[in-house]
């Protein structure tokens, strides 16, 4: 039997293959795993909200019970913000970026992080899995001053980790550090996340494409072409059609599995849906240190220089020879 191995135990292991290793990396990595079993523990419970009330009621506790999105947020927010580690945060929850100054304002955080707490939140209603998405920099700007929105705005190459936590039938944490990506697995009865998934590779090709098909009028005709390619009797094809609406989801199932995810523009979206910062940069990241590749309309995610803060982008992952292949119908 191999041996097992904590999320906490594998942190501490691999701390000095950071790129800048002096442990505060790793205590923003624990603040997360830990924001990330108290969202747990509440969505699990999102089921009961009929019985043991819900949004809007007051608790035994004599506390105002939120929706799900809000207490992941503030769950995240207090874990990142507790530790003197992050200077800033930006959360799809929350309009402007949150400057973090830390103890006596000494603005000594090194890093920001970046996040959507509860994606696919319209899922919970319906018992289906959701997620949180994390990207992390350093900040630019130097220690000791107040983060600014250039420290936010940086290109996704330069993210230093990025992760995502699916709240599924299992609840797994899977991150890269920049030195490719692993997944953990939590068993709810002790609140501990095991190693379960090392060195996570997406397969080359796969024969499963993701798109929300219900928008096909309004895509662009590269991405029409695309799709009725897909959907070939030749060769492997056609592929299978698998569609949550969870980004995590269908994102964590294709990287597994081999297969592309498609969120392009349309005449609905102009710039499409997704949110760059913390959808898809991270989403990339993982996927290169995968051995994927992540695209927009005509380059790769991770060299896009963010105008603002919220900005939204046509996305486009997955297994490489599926990714290129896209690519010729978007260019032609
Ligand atoms: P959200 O951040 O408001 O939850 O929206 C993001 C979600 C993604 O998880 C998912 O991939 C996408 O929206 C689904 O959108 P659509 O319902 O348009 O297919
Ligand atoms: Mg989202």
């Amino acid at each position: 039997m191999s041996k097992i191995k904590t999320l906490g135990e594998f942190i501490i292991e691999n701390q000095s293959s950071f790129p800048y290793s002096t442990g505060e990396l790793s205590k923003l990595l624990n603040s997360l795993r830990l924001a990330a079993k108290m969202v747990n523990h509440e969505v699990n419970k999102a089921g009961l909200v009929d019985i043991i009330g819900g949004a809007g009621d007051v608790n035994a506790q004599g506390e105002d019970q939120q929706k799900l999105d809000v207490f992941a947020n503030d769950k995240f927010i207090q874990a990142i913000t507790n530790r003197d580690i992050a200077c800033g945060i930006v959360s799809e929850e929350v309009d402007d970026f949150i400057a973090i100054s830390g103890s006596n304002e000494s603005n000594n955080g090194k890093y920001v992080v970046l996040m959507d707490p509860l994606d696919g939140s319209s899922n919970i209603d319906v018992n289906a899995s959701v997620g949180t998405i994390f990207s992390v920099f350093r900040r630019i700007t130097p220690v000791g001053t107040p983060v600014e929105l250039k420290d936010f705005l940086q290109p996704g190459k330069d993210q230093i980790a990025a992760g995502y936590v699916i709240y599924g039938t299992s609840t797994m944490l899977v991150y890269s550090t920049g030195d490719g990506v692993n997944g953990f697995t939590l068993n709810p009865a002790i609140g501990s996340f095991y190693l379960s998934h090392p060195d996570i590779k997406i397969p080359k090709t796969g024969n499963i494409y993701s798109v929300n098909e219900g928008n096909y009028t309004h895509f662009p005709q590269g991405v029409k072409k695309y799709i009725k390619y897909c959907q070939q009797e030749e060769d492997e094809r056609p592929y299978t059609s698998r569609y949550i609406g969870s980004l995590v989801s269908d994102f964590h199932r294709n990287m597994l599995k081999g297969g592309i995810y498609l969120y392009p523009n349309s005449t609905k979206n102009k710039e499409g849906k997704l949110r760059l910062l913390y959808e898809a940069n991270p989403m990339a990241y993982i996927t290169e240190q995968a051995g994927g590749k992540a695209i927009s309309s005509n380059q790769r995610i991770l060299d896009i220089v963010p105008s603002n803060i919220h900005q939204r982008i046509p996305f486009y992952c997955g297994s490489t020879e599926m990714i290129e292949k896209l690519e010729s119908f978007l260019k032609n």
